[in-house]
């Protein structure tokens, strides 16, 4: 076992940050603690928290783990910045946020800065995560933007995923729980300091009325992050999802989603290095050229690539025999 896994598994902080590093930089040593690391992983509760920016997501991450710490229970904590130009200022903002946890050992956050990075924002955060669950975290958190496919793709990864609303959010409401009703475990409607926190949470409840059948309903909580209002009951809710979840299967199955999101991700991009020919595609630069030219369509270039592919994987098992 490599050294930074050993230091890493019994607690190590340095080590668990070197490591975040070498999987976000896609360095080469990443790839083998990953898979050192596997093993001990899928123990720790994994929470997402997402929903649309300024919201109070993060100011409710930094009262949720306050919470959690209260029960004793270590926590890992993992902001992803988009690095968009409209949430610019988020990574600066969280770090802000998150100081009161700095000298305390129970808490490890990270921003994930994701400019650049080729792997993709949801296996990089999916790494991240794994890496604190398997340090020996109880309670780990993510913090994502938005609901686009990232965040869905992310959410694939945790076990109970808290949607945050805010007051004054006006026909955001509509435009977002079409995406984000089937992924919610628990809503928060934040801010409830504020006017009209009553009346987004009744709009919530009235959405939720349309699949009332399930066997978990989510349920609509009212916070104030900012001073902790509601943050003991959303533990508590948490708690109880758990709970839910391990006596009906879902952990399961939700352990199962995720091995099967990273399992895609891995042979997407392994299929995709190897018909192209490496990150520049010089073994399918012909079929690029033909498809952009309009010479040949996309789908048939791919089945080509496939077929060239299987047929050197054919010849090459001979050789080998
Ligand atoms: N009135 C009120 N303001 C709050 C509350 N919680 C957070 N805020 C404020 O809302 C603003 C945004 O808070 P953040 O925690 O950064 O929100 P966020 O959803 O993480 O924002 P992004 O990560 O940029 O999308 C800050 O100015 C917070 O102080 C609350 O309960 N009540
Ligand atoms: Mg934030």
């Amino acid at each position: 076992m490599l050294e930074i896994v050993q230091k890493l598994l019994a607690g190590d902080r340095r080590a668990l940050s070197r490591a975040m590093s070498l999987v976000e930089d896609e360095e080469p040593e990443a790839r083998q603690i990953m898979r050192e690391v596997h093993p001990e992983s899928g123990k720790a509760h994994v929470i997402g928290v997402t929903g649309p920016p300024g919201v109070g997501k993060s100011t409710l991450v930094d009262a949720l783990a306050a919470e959690y710490r209260r029960t004793g229970a270590t926590v890992g904590i993992v902001a992803v910045d988009p690095s968009s130009p409209f949430t610019g200022g988020a990574l600066l903002g969280d770090r802000i946020r998150m100081q009161r946890h700095t000298l305390d050992p129970g808490v490890f956050v990270r921003s994930l800065a994701t400019r650049g990075k080729t792997g993709g924002i949801s296996a990089a955060t999916g790494a991240v995560a794994k890496l604190l669950d398997a340090s020996g975290r109880d309670i780990v958190i993510i913090e994502t933007v938005g609901a686009g496919q990232s965040e869905v793709e992310i959410m694939k990864h945790v076990a109970s995923v808290i949607v945050v609303m805010a007051p004054g959010l006006g026909d955001d409401i509509q435009a977002i729980k079409a995406g984000i009703l089937e992924i919610a475990d628990v809503f928060v409607v934040n801010k409830a300091d504020l006017d009209g926190a009553a009346r987004t949470a009744r709009d919530l409840e009235s959405a939720l009325d349309l699949r009332a059948a399930a066997a978990w309903v989510p349920p609509v909580l009212l916070t104030v992050s900012r001073s902790g209002e509601g943050v003991k009951e959303l533990r508590e809710k948490l708690e109880e999802h758990l709970a839910f979840l391990k006596r009906e299967g879902g952990w399961e199955q939700r352990l199962a989603r995720s091995a099967r999101a990273e399992m895609e991700d891995i042979l997407a991009r392994k299929l995709v290095r190897e018909v192209g020919g490496g990150d520049s595609w010089q073994r399918a630069q012909d079929h690029v050229k033909a498809v952009a030219a309009r010479e040949m369509d996309p789908y048939t270039a791919a089945d080509e690539l496939v077929q060239a592919y299987l047929e050197r994987m054919g010849a090459g098992r001979g050789r080998d025999r």
